[in-house]
């Protein structure tokens, strides 16, 4: 699965808040255990990572809705073995289900 989503780091380790924490808009393409980043579709083809950051990795990956997140809709969190955070923010409900989905089976 791959599209945009706006995204936000909450936390770089289990116990270091994440020194960025703005919202962006990243192309996400989702393959067999990890997350990739990029500006968008045209450079996710050409295989260009956003800033140039490293696929995430989902082994021991937590994804779910983001119930304690009130500021947007329709965000879900996806917490890495790690301890690092990150919450993404879909259009809709229908494409927030689809990811978490996608994600728990990847
Ligand atoms: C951050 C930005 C985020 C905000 C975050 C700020 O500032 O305003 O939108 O998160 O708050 O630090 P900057 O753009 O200067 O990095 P929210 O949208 O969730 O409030 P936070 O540090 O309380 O997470």
């Amino acid at each position: 699965m791959e599209g945009m989503l706006c995204r936000k780091q909450e936390m770089e380790s289990h116990s270091k808040k994440a020194a960025t924490r703005s919202w962006q808009n990243v192309y996400c393409v989702l393959r067999k255990g990890s997350l990739g980043f990029y500006k968008d579709g045209k450079s996710a083809s050409n295989g260009i990572p956003y800033h140039s950051e490293v696929p995430i990795s989902l082994g021991e990956a937590v994804c779910e809705v983001a119930h304690d997140y009130k500021k947007r809709k329709h965000v879900f969190k996806l917490r890495l073995g790690d301890g690092k955070e990150f919450l993404f923010q879909a259009k809709d409900e229908a494409e927030m289900s689809s990811w978490i989905r996608s994600i728990h089976s990847s």
